[in-house]
């Protein structure tokens, strides 16, 4: 599936700054025709004979008489510049109105509205960054955490691009050594060179190996950790949520079944995005707006990174539903005991015994006691080494391109210990090589391209 490489000759434009009030907008331009837009709509403060590449010019835009507003603009020649097109910006004043009128002047001029995502569509069609890069440019947009930023930071300035690149390197050398093996049989290749080649592979393997295992982590830091809060009606759930966003967001009272829809807020914990859902809870119900919300827990339960069980040691219950949901879901399940400020101390005791398997956190709802705790552990996995050094993946496109590749490396490596023909072992070393290109948009379909560009927004 070779890349559609469109590289259209229209000339884009879209307003880049968020929409509302401001103290400035932004509307950018970028394609063949953007120098005869830019001296069509802008009018400069003193005359220009020549206007030069990367300079700031203080004028007006104009349509006819008219002037639109009061503004700043630079024109950038290609290639020297983002999408690798001539491009413009205007610096307009702030203020929907003052910017869209900017934007339907340059139009007017001949440039269309641009597409989600299409100045850096056209950066990365003109081999200014890499599909890596074009997507951590969308991650650092979205990152609203330290922890995000800097991993997208990592991610533009290429450190998973070179990792990437360096394996393409050691597989183009099996390669070509293969290609000897295949061409020139009658050398009798000893059984030592293919032994090399294994080497490389398996070098090559570990090293793909250990960027799939930042996966997590990495999915983690870039989307927040997703907890769900379940447990029987009235243990606490909608409180400790509460609690926990540190505003009344939940209804709480003392009648079971009160949350029937689920409610969704992020804090963020020492850097870390954290994603609470309070939820209906998992228990019978006949009744029907109740079942709708059960049911909905448990596909919150099966998405989730962490599921947050509540229980109340003042409810006299043996845990069974309980221990049963825990078990479902070990690795990902913390129990909260919640209720420690009224609970009798040997019930609160007997309620650690019976969830003895799992991370237990007394804690108070009312008092706010052991919540820090309990967000502590549940911020554990995207605490991890710093990323902007380390090539980490955080896309499932990036998993599964990895996987493919860590097959086709594993399988050429088996071949080797078969003693297979070097035809074969170099089947498997291209089929690992198409999953690199797939994952650097060397090579890559239209429809994923539109996919990932369709995230972005209008304007960037
Ligand atoms: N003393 C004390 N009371 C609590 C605590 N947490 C919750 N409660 C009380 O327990 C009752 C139920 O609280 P909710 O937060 O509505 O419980 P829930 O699990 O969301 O209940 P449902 O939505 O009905 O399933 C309310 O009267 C709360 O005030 C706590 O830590 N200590
Ligand atoms: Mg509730």
């Amino acid at each position: 599936m070779k890349q559609t490489t469109i590289i259209t000759d229209d000339t884009i434009a879209a307003i880049s700054t968020p929409h509302g009030e401001g103290a400035l907008g932004i509307v950018r331009v970028s394609g063949k025709k953007t120098h005869r837009v830019f001296q069509e709509v802008f009018s400069p403060a003193k005359p220009v004979k020549r206007y030069q590449s990367h300079r700031l010019y203080y004028g007006s835009i104009v349509d006819g008489t008219t002037c639109i507003d009061q503004v700043m603009a630079a024109f950038f020649k290609g290639d020297k510049t983002y999408t690798g097109e001539d491009m413009l910006e205007i610096f307009t004043h702030g203020g929907s109105s003052v910017v869209n009128a900017v934007l339907q002047r340059v139009l007017k001029a001949g440039a269309r509205l641009a597409d989600r995502g299409e100045f850096t569509r056209r950066a990365f069609l003109h081999g200014k960054m890499d599909l890596l890069q074009a997507e951590a440019v969308l991650d650092l947009i979205k990152a609203d955490t330290d922890s995000a930023r800097r991993q997208a930071m990592g991610q533009i300035t290429g450190v998973l691009s070179e990792f990437i690149t360096s394996i393409q390197h050691k597989l183009v050398q099996v390669k070509t050594n293969l290609e000897v093996m295949i061409d020139f049989p009658e050398e009798d290749v000893s059984p030592v060179d293919l032994f090399d080649l294994k080497f490389m592979l398996q070098a090559a393997h570990d090293e793909v190996t250990h960027v799939l295992g930042s996966y997590e982590y990495a999915k983690m830091v870039r989307e927040g950790i997703s907890s769900v809060i379940v447990g029987r009606p009235n243990v606490g759930k909608s409180s400790l949520f509460n609690a926990i966003i540190g505003e009344t967001r939940a209804i709480v009272t003392p009648h079971p079944g009160t949350t029937r829809d689920y409610i969704v807020e992020a804090v963020h914990y020492e850097g870390i995005k954290l994603v609470f859902t309070d939820t209906a809870g998992i228990r019978h119900s006949e009744e029907p707006v109740e079942k709708i919300g059960i049911d909905m827990t448990r596909t919150l339960v099966e998405q989730a990174d962490t599921i947050v069980l509540v229980v109340d040691p003042t409810a006299g219950s043996l845990y069974e539903e309980e221990l049963s949901l825990a078990q479902a879901h070990a690795g990902a399940t913390v129990v909260a005991i919640n209720k420690t400020d009224i609970a009798p101390a040997d019930r609160i005791e007997q309620t650690k015994t019976a969830f003895r398997d799992f991370s237990v956190f007394p804690v108070s709802a009312v008092t706010r006691d052991g919540i820090g705790a309990l967000l502590n552990t549940i911020a554990g996995p995207a605490r991890a080494p710093s990323p902007e050094n380390t090539p980490v993946i955080n896309r499932h496109r990036h998993k599964q391109a990895l996987e493919h590749i860590g097959l086709a490396l594993h399988a050429a490596i088996n071949l080797i210990d078969q003693r297979a023909f070097p035809e074969i072992v170099a089947e498997e070393v291209d089929s690992a090589l198409a999953g690199l290109k797939d994952l650097t948009g060397e090579v890559t379909s239209r429809d994923i391209l539109d996919k990932i560009f369709s995230d972005f927004c209008i304007g960037k």
